[in-house]
């Protein structure tokens, strides 16, 4: 297998999460100090540690040859990279505020106003897209202050829990764009680097596919196992042994985390007993 460049962000929202993915895929990582450029000692990965905003350019050029970022930088800096797999972590959307006494009646709101936002390749395709014609004013932090201090009638920025808006006497009036943290590579993924990505791919998956998944084990009167087996949405057909104690069996099967709460209740009035859910570190199908 050939070695491959992934960049990854050097320090902030994405950082921590990104190395979780790295070290549950098994691969182990030589330095805790984050240099520019770290060699993983067991598996043909380099890591590139850079600011978010420079990951699709990296990628682009070559420089990295797959990159984990947020889709909202991936769409702010139109390079030619594409999504290779959606990461699930770092969710957020981008969304237009505005002061929250100013009342709001739909996108027309914006014609003729300034919007301040540091995500203006977004905005102006937005904009644009629907008709409206506002002033952007690029700015590169701290936008959510610009209506307070008089530079904006409203923003266009990164919404997560809604606080900051809160906080800054805003209010949510479009959703613009929903993100989250995305595996992107560019052109220079040759067959034998191809090699090394599906490998590296097929980690992550075991490791998500366990993260949505519990192993559940329970204790049923054999009366019931029938019924039970049938709520049951296992992968293939439950386990069944028999318990000492005659007349019980124990029942093994894997179950998605979700639809463990919508049966519970039907597994306790079916009389299972001594339920326990055990996490699942690594799931190959
Ligand atoms: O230094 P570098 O350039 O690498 O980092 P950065 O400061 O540009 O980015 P960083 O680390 O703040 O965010 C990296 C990525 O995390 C973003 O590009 C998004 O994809 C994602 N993300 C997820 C977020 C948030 N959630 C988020 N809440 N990025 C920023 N925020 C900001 C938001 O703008 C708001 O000001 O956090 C603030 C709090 O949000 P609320 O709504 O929860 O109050
Ligand atoms: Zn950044």
């Amino acid at each position: 297998m050939e070695q491959i460049k992934l960049a990854i962000q050097k320090s902030g929202r994405l950082s921590e999460k990104s190395i979780d993915l790295i070290k549950e895929a098994g691969i182990k990582l030589n330095n805790g100090n984050r240099t520019l450029v770290s060699p993983a000692s067991n598996f043909p990965l380099e890591i590139l540690y850079l600011r978010d905003d420079d990951i699709p350019q990296s990628v682009e050029d070559g420089v990295a040859d797959i990159g984990i970022v947020g889709e909202n930088e991936v769409e702010e800096k139109d390079k030619q990279i594409q999504i290779i797999e959606k990461l699930g972590f770092s969710k957020c959307r981008l969304s237009l505020a505005i002061p929250k006494n100013i009342p709001y009646n739909g996108l027309d709101f914006f014609n003729g106003k300034v919007i301040a936002t540091s995500y203006s390749h977004i905005l102006r395709k937005y904009l644009q897209e629907h008709n409206v014609n506002a002033d952007i004013h690029e700015i590169s932090g701290s936008v959510e202050i610009a209506p307070s201090i008089g530079l904006a009638d409203g923003i266009f920025d990164i919404v997560s829990s809604g606080s900051t808006l809160i906080s800054n006497g805003l209010k949510e009036v479009e959703v613009v764009l929903r993100s989250q943290a995305v595996l992107v590579g560019g052109s220079t993924l040759n067959e034998e680097k191809q090699k090394t990505l599906d490998e590296f791919l097929f980690r992550i998956h075991s490791v998500q596919r366990a993260q949505k998944n519990r192993y559940i084990l329970l204790n049923v009167p054999n009366d019931n196992l029938d019924e039970v087996i049938k709520i049951l949405p296992g992968m293939k057909s439950p386990t069944v042994m028999p318990l000492a104690e005659s007349g019980w069996s124990s029942v093994h099967t894997v179950i998605g985390e979700e639809d463990f709460w919508n049966i519970i209740g039907q597994l306790k009035a079916h009389g299972a007993e001594g339920i326990l859910v055990i996490p699942i570190e690594k799931m190959i199908v």
